[in-house]
């Protein structure tokens, strides 16, 4: 059966190693967290990780992420030395034993939502993404250029709607949400300290001007095939994040949102150590995605999970759904992958805020009680599955 793991932020997480044993956690998917974006992952460092967990009897299943810097994604001249010192970190890793690695390759932006804390009709909140929220913010805060003319005519006609309503806080808000609440935690672009995050965010975003789809996927690609050799020699499995949201956005180019992405970039470099992480509650945000046929096609070169759903609503916007709602059916991801790729470790990604969860400064999505009833929920689902496989059901 998938190995059940959980996304854990190192010793200052609020919620201890211990409590992760009693609800079932086997394996822990975490990072170094305090090592800033390119520099070389020690091998003391990992070590103090790996035992801290170990001594707790689980172990370090994944990391998420090993983060690829900026200037790797947009071949900037620094890049070589940035992808040198990737490739260090990798074999580190590799001979500390840590051989499953997800990170991703989305510009600028590590994932998007607008709406941290929807209200939802039980008294639960959810993550949320407003299509025109997105959008004012493109147009109206971040001001970029030619921003309007990227957007259909019915989300600019809800983008002027909200024009007239929206306050100054809201808007403070609404940037705190798109890039710092989401990013701080995973990537580190912003971390909230800037004196203007919005115009460090503009310089950012302008690295990229020029930088079209053919150009982001050849600098993938070189990326990989430079550091395929190390992933060999330590059966290191590389496992690319799918878009959050699967699609693009504020005019930066995005490679991995659809079946056709995945096919490219698992043939460009056709090595089993180049895999994916599928991550069902993002692929599930976009209408055109087929999730458990995606599982189907793509379960052979899937080295890890995220179990997650998402509910696309008639004007374009989405919301987390419970685990076994929502787009991703769940129920048949687990029995598609324990048939064809079985084992595979496992997190339930996101869970609502719930209880007494609010105000105690969980990461966005990473609130405790919610995480413990989707991991319940799943692990029901794989134990069911478990059983009807193996003809005793
Ligand atoms: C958000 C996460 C992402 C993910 C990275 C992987 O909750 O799913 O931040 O960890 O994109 O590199």
């Amino acid at each position: 059966m998938m190995e059940k793991t959980w996304r854990w932020f190192g010793p200052n997480d609020i919620i201890s190693l211990e409590t992760l044993r009693q609800i079932g956690v086997e394996g822990i998917v975490t990072s170094l967290h305090h090592i800033p974006n390119g520099e070389i992952w020690p091998t003391e460092e990992i070590e103090r990780m790996k035992q801290l967990i170990e001594s707790h009897g689980l172990r370090w299943s994944v990391v998420e992420s090993l983060p690829v810097c900026e200037e790797i994604k947009y071949a900037g001249p620094d890049r070589d030395r940035l992808i040198q010192n990737y490739i260090e970190s990798l074999r580190n890793l590799g001979k500390s034993g840590v051989w499953t690695i997800c990170y991703n390759f989305m510009p600028v932006l590590d994932w998007a939502r607008t709406d941290l804390e929807y209200l939802n009709p039980d008294g639960t909140r959810s993550l949320y993404f407003n299509r025109a929220e997105f959008a004012y913010f493109d147009i109206y805060l971040l001001k970029r250029a030619g921003a309007a003319g990227e957007w259909d005519e019915e989300t600019l006609r809800r983008v002027e709607e909200l024009k007239s309503v929206m306050t100054p806080s809201d808007d403070a808000r609404l940037i705190e949400n798109i890039i710092i609440k989401t990013q701080g935690f995973v990537n580190g672009n912003i971390t909230g300290k800037e004196d203007d995050p919005l115009e460090k965010f503009r310089q950012i975003l302008s690295l990229y001007n020029g930088i079209d789809r053919d150009t982001l996927r050849d600098n993938l690609k070189y990326f990989l095939e430079a550091i395929m050799p190390v992933c060999r020699e330590y059966d290191i499995r590389m496992c690319i994040h799918p878009d959050d949201p699967p699609m693009q956005i504020l005019g930066l180019p995005r490679i991995v949102s659809c079946a056709d992405d995945i096919e490219w970039m698992l043939n460009a470099v056709p090595d089993p150590h180049n895999g994916i992480t599928f991550c069902a509650g993002s692929l599930s945000a976009g209408s055109h995605n087929d999730v458990p046929a995606m599982a189907r096609r793509f379960a052979d070169r899937t080295w890890f999970i995220h179990l997650r759903s998402c509910e696309i609503l008639p004007n374009g916007d989405f919301r987390e759904a419970s685990h076994l709602g929502g787009r991703a059916d769940i129920i048949s991801l687990v029995r598609t992958f324990e048939t064809i790729n079985p084992g595979l470790p496992m997190r339930v990604d996101h869970g609502r805020l719930m209880l007494d969860d609010a105000g105690k400064g969980y990461n966005a999505g990473y609130s405790f009680h919610g995480r413990m009833l989707a991991l319940g929920q799943v692990d029901g689902v794989m134990a069911t599955v478990s059983r009807y496989m193996s003809n005793k059901l």
